[in-house]
């Protein structure tokens, strides 16, 4: 709502997200136009909550996330999305003043906390600029396609975070970008699923996921049959396994991605290793846990840490096959939802 000096102001929460078939790589770096489809989870308890203020007259932007200054001059992608909203905002007003033009100026103020650390690489973008997208929806009244467009400029995932659960990003087939849009896929939600997260930071720096799509995207030849034969197949499979509650199918197209994104990262020039040991300790947890019968799911993006997916009922012996297998603090298990903390580890 605006108040009588020319602010308006609008809060919003809004959840990571996980792919289960990999976004990597993008045919047009300024609109983030995407090579191929992808689809996602949300994971619902993950989320960013952010305040968007929107003032009257000149001045600079301002971004803080977790109570720091985000230095706009070094993330440029603030300004863009800031922009394609003034422009909206303006497009909006010449419509209904009939090209009037009487444009007043604005600016934004952005205050953002994550309930997951940044720093540890969990996809915060996708979150932060899908909570941005989604305040200047309200504040603005843009369409759902509008809104789509403005997280996807901000950062490509955060478009598969506007809606909740298995979340279907097409890729579209047109050069403006219109018919790129991220869509909830009909099914209700699998409310059984749970993400078990493991922070693996190892200091090691990381090659970004924009270089790094570049570099892939210029020297693979696996990216091309990837997204020529692989993708189209594994998100009708990923649909398919999630409507019919089919765990073991879901998880072994989730985990195969995983690994041929990691595949494609290597086939890279110069290639590009982002699992480091412990990464691969786990993958072998999971194997074993995985016999005779596949309970949990690995994925990982663009970093070590894994994100393993399991129903409700197997987590407890999960977190016990990791308690066994791996070192992992104690002290981490209290991070476990209230109903998996009273169990006897
Ligand atoms: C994904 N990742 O589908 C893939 C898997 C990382 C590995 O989307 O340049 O931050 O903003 O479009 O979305 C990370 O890349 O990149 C990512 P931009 P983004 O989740």
């Amino acid at each position: 709502s605006q108040n009588e000096s020319g602010i308006s102001e609008v809060t919003v929460e809004v959840p990571m997200n996980i792919a289960l078939v990999k976004y990597w790589g993008k045919r047009d770096e300024k609109l983030i136009l995407p090579l191929n489809d992808s689809i996602s989870l949300t994971v619902d308890k993950l989320t960013a909550r952010t305040t968007i203020r929107m003032i009257q007259g000149v001045g600079k932007h301002t971004v803080e996330i977790n109570d720091e200054k985000v230095e706009l001059s070094s993330n440029k992608r603030y300004q863009t999305v800031f922009d394609e909203a003034l422009r909206l905002q303006r497009k909006r007003k010449e419509d209904s003043n009939g090209n009037e033009n009487r444009s007043v100026s604005h600016h934004f103020e952005v205050i953002s906390t994550t309930n997951f650390p940044v720093a540890a690489g969990l996809a915060s973008s996708a979150a932060g600029f899908a909570a941005i997208a989604l305040a200047i929806q309200q504040l603005l009244n843009l369409d759902d396609i509008q809104a789509n467009r403005l997280a996807r400029i901000g950062s490509g995932s955060a478009c598969r975070s506007m809606s909740g659960g298995l979340v279907h990003w097409k890729k579209g087939e047109k050069d403006d970008g219109s018919d790129c849009v991220a869509v909830k896929t009909k099914d209700d939600n699998w409310t059984d699923l749970y993400c078990v997260i493991l922070v693996f930071n190892d200091g090691r720096k990381k090659v970004g996921s924009s270089e790094g799509m570049r570099w892939t995207r210029e020297t693979s030849t696996l990216l091309k049959h990837r997204i020529e034969k692989v993708v189209p197949e594994r998100i009708d499979l990923i649909k398919k396994a999630y409507a019919t509650r089919n765990f073991e199918d879901l998880a072994r197209v989730i985990m195969a991605d995983s690994n041929q994104f990691h595949a494609v990262c290597l086939d890279t020039i110069p290639p590009i290793r982002y699992l480091n040991e412990s990464s691969w300790q786990l993958i072998e947890t999971v194997e074993k846990f995985n016999q005779p019968e596949i309970k949990a799911a690995y994925t990982f993006d663009a970093g070590p840490n894994a994100c393993v997916i399991v129903q409700k009922k197997d987590v407890s012996k999960f977190i016990n096959a990791l308690i066994r297998d791996i070192q992992i603090n104690t002290d981490d298990l209290e991070t476990l939802p209230e109903e998996f903390r009273s169990i006897e580890y």
